[in-house]
């Protein structure tokens, strides 16, 4: 439902817009630097997919754009300022090269030390190489030094489209015999697989991460969409519960948009979690110049979309916005930007082109129709 503006209107929408931005803008920034980058420790010896693994997971920003820092002789930290995660890649050893013991000393030692350090090593992925399809004693070893210290390790059996049922079988028992507590998941670079068990490994990666750094780790990796989705609701609700909608003096409800100003901070956290810029180079040979500012203020034309639907809502509602009908309007708002990242990432993602580029074109009736559906659930 989409209602035409007088000229008036269309300044005070404006008008608000640019509040908005304001706002929105001094919100992303401040919530960006506020939060911490999670510290995740890739172990595995040279050649087993731990660069691809990381590009797959989080997009190829890092790898590209990451500066590396030698930590220590094996551990190389890679951090940038577009992704909210840190990794910690090992790197110059072959199994059988004689200099394992030193390694794994360095490692483990570099791993476990994270008690007392104030930056510590928060998750560890264990690379083993599918192809190879073996466990050895020195893996059980470092494994298990590391799982005693208390810091959260899985194994990720890495270029898993390359290994065989039978195999896989085996290669789990046998891990399953030794480190009983371990997760296993089976990754692959094949994107035509699905990643196999990627998403659960980001799955699993965000539940043993302290609460604090959830949402940076959930912001970063791009292959468990549902993730977002979740830690996008509970941003929504938080934000419901925390905005004081309860004792809300009644407002008229053309002043709709400056409810959707004053949610400068949730959307920003939600947007956060997208990481709607990543998108940026992918869209630019879609549609030329005009999308590419579009992508790169995404942030600022999901927000304008939004606007111009408040109107709509007040005549779905009519009369005054109360508390509670303020707090279904940040509900339909909250879960309108969740979907419309969610729907634009999966498109993206998914590499095809044409239906991105349908979903673009169709944007305002997926705000129209998203607003009014959302508003109408959380009313019953
Ligand atoms: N079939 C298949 N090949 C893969 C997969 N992941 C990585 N590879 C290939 O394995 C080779 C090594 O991958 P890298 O990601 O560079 O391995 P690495 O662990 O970072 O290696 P180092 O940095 O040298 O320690 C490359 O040729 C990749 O293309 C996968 O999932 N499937
Ligand atoms: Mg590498």
């Amino acid at each position: 439902m989409l209602i035409q503006l007088d000229t008036k209107e269309e300044e005070y929408i404006l008008d608000l817009q640019q509040q908005f931005e304001e706002k929105f803008e001094q919100a992303f920034v401040a919530f960006k630097r506020s939060v911490k980058k999670p510290n995740i420790l890739l172990i595995g010896s040279t050649g087993v997919g731990k660069s691809s693994l990381i590009n797959t997971c989080f997009g190829e920003d890092l790898a590209k754009v990451g500066v590396g820092q030698p930590v220590t002789k094996h551990i190389e930290s890679f951090s940038c300022d577009s992704k909210s995660v840190v990794l910690f890649d090992t790197q110059g050893y072959e199994i059988g090269s004689g200099k394992e013991q030193k390694f794994l000393n360095e490692v483990v030692e570099y791993a476990t030390d994270f008690r007392e350090s104030d930056n510590p090593i928060h998750i560890a992925w264990y690379c083993i190489q599918a192809g190879g399809a073996r466990i050895v004693d020195f893996d059980i070893s470092i494994i298990q030094k590391i799982q005693q210290a208390g810091l959260p390790i899985a194994i990720v059996l890495t270029k898993a489209d390359l290994l065989n049922e039978e195999d896989a079988r085996k290669l789990r028992q046998t891990i399953k015999e030794w480190l009983p507590q371990i997760e296993v998941f089976e990754t692959t670079i094949e994107d035509k697989l699905n990643n196999l068990q990627l998403a659960e490994l980001c799955q699993w990666s965000v539940d043993n991460l302290p609460t604090g750094l959830q949402i940076s780790f959930v912001a970063a990796q791009r292959k468990n969409i549902n993730l977002k989705r979740a830690e996008a609701n509970k941003i929504i609700l938080q934000h419901i519960a925390g905005a004081g909608l309860v004792g809300f003096a009644p407002i008229p409800f053309a002043n709709a948009p400056l409810l959707v100003s004053n949610q400068a901070g949730m959307i920003a956290r939600i947007l956060f979690i997208y990481d709607m810029g990543s998108y940026a180079s992918q869209v630019k040979d879609l549609a030329g110049v005009g999308l590419v500012s579009l992508m790169a203020q995404s942030s600022m034309w999901v927000v304008a979309e939004l606007l111009k639907m408040f109107p709509a809502v007040g005549t779905v509602a009519g009369g005054m916005i109360t508390g509670a009908v303020a707090a279904t309007m940040v509900y339909a708002i909250g879960t309108t930007v969740s979907e419309f990242c969610a729907t634009f990432s999966e498109k993206a993602l998914s590499g095809n082109t044409t239906e991105l580029k349908a979903f673009i074109d169709g944007k305002d009736t997926f705000f129209a129709d998203e607003v009014t559906k959302n508003f109408k659930r959380k009313q019953g």
